[in-house]
């Protein structure tokens, strides 16, 4: 007996999970990560589904023949950032499982394979890049820049990958495995509250807003805190603390958001002034043009505030998506597929749809989430509004794939 999506649900749920603040901490190849992989491969022999891992750590499990292509390809990812929720990721790929048994019960005659995707490290969590199994896939990320990434303790993406038993001698593009892809479908929490304002349990994404990653470094001089005249600082703290305060002000004035929510601190003491603040700015807007002037103007403003407090700045972008326009094609036979009355809205979180996106012919349905709550424990969508995703996934699978 499979088990149905309340029991995949309970099953998960422990996993990863941090006592203490009830959030999950399921980074990229660590053992929370492990567990969840080991899960998904469970489902996947559950079901007598193909099971395999691809070159990246992206893991498949498929109905039907994986090489026969125009295959209709549906899930998420099942890591989360620190302290995440429970529904970022894993209600896709548990949906994703849940639709295809709906599907099969139903006693419909596919005629086009089906899969359910786990892709690793969406959220860069650990390395610092989101997306990385996508892009590595999609041919977004080369392996040379994929061997550069290292988190906080220096260990690089391919010792990781190798510590948790992935081969990473053999990542980079995959355009077989993306030729075989007819569409691809992720159902993903919604990451806002546009779905309960409009009182709908599921919507479909019409774009992805263009975001990015940028590193500011404020370098300046350490020196003791209890005997250092406040004229004699060069504190690289108080540059960084503007800049913090002019991202909200250049956002709120463009209507885009920015967020500097990691900092990092050298030598980091309590009585001793930094020599070095390092910053990381998320900034996001509805267009290119807008992105591109709220984040000149927030580092225009940080050069001017190191400047005038004799700090050194340097600034790197890290990491960009521009903005995904999901394909009308597939969004417009999904809304038929679920009787045209479905809603359509954009957002601003990025997704493996939106990598995957450049590749192959990619749609998004979002679940209502009462709070809009996102990227913290307190993250909810009803039980009633997780299987209303459910049917409708199930609906579109069969629409795509019984043809
Ligand atoms: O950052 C994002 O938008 C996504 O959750 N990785
Ligand atoms: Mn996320
Ligand atoms: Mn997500
Ligand atoms: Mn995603």
């Amino acid at each position: 007996m499979t088990p149905s999506f309340t029991e995949m649900w309970r099953e998960l749920a422990p996993v990863g999970r941090d006592a203490g603040t009830r959030g999950y901490r399921r980074y990229a190849w660590t053992g929370a990560d492990a567990d969840c992989r080991a899960w998904f491969r469970e489902q996947a022999l559950a079901r007598g589904l193909t099971y395999e891992t691809d070159r990246n750590g992206n893991q498949w499990a498929w109905l039907g023949d994986p090489a026969a292509g125009d295959a209709v390809v549906t899930g998420s990812h099942l890591d989360s950032v620190p302290d995440g929720g429970a529904f970022d990721g894993p209600l896709g790929v548990i949906s994703a499982f849940a639709a295809l048994d709906e599907l099969r019960a139903s006693g419909a005659h596919l005629t086009r394979p089906l899969a359910v995707a786990n892709f690793a490290d969406e959220e860069g969590a650990r390395f610092g890049l989101a997306c990385v199994g996508s892009r590595l896939t999609a041919g977004q990320l080369t392996k040379e820049q994929a061997y550069a990434l290292r988190d906080a303790d220096g260990i690089t993406l391919p010792q990781a990958m190798e510590a948790a038993g992935q081969d990473p001698g053999a990542i980079g593009p995959d355009p077989g495995r993306l030729s075989r892809i007819g569409a691809f479908v992720e159902l993903h929490v919604e990451q806002g509250r546009a779905l309960d304002l409009s009182g709908d349990a599921v919507g479909i994404a019409s774009a992805i807003w263009p975001h990015g990653r940028w590193r500011f470094d404020f370098h300046g001089e350490a020196n003791h805190a209890g005997t250092t005249r406040l004229a004699d600082r060069r504190d690289p703290m108080i540059g960084y603390a503007r800049t913090v305060l002019a991202a909200r002000r250049e956002a709120e004035l463009a209507g885009a958001v920015a967020t500097f929510g990691k900092v990092a601190v050298e030598p980091n003491g309590v009585n001793a002034i930094p020599s070095l603040v390092r910053g990381w700015l998320d900034s996001r807007a509805a267009d290119q043009a807008t992105l591109d002037t709220v984040v000149s103007a927030i580092e225009e403003a940080a050069r001017e505030h190191a400047r005038r407090d004799g700090v050194d700045l340097t600034v790197v972008r890290e990491s960009f998506t521009p903005v995904v326009e999901f394909g009308h094609a597939l969004r417009d036979e999904l809304n038929r597929i679920l009787g045209g009355k479905i809603p359509v809205l954009g957002t601003g979180a990025g997704h493996d749809a939106g990598i995957l996106s450049a590749a192959v012919p990619t749609a998004m349905l979002f679940v209502r989430n009462p709070t809009g709550v996102s990227h913290s424990p307190a993250e909810f969508a009803a039980e009633d509004d997780c299987l209303a995703g459910v049917r409708a996934l199930a609906g579109v699978l069969e629409g795509l794939a019984c043809r």
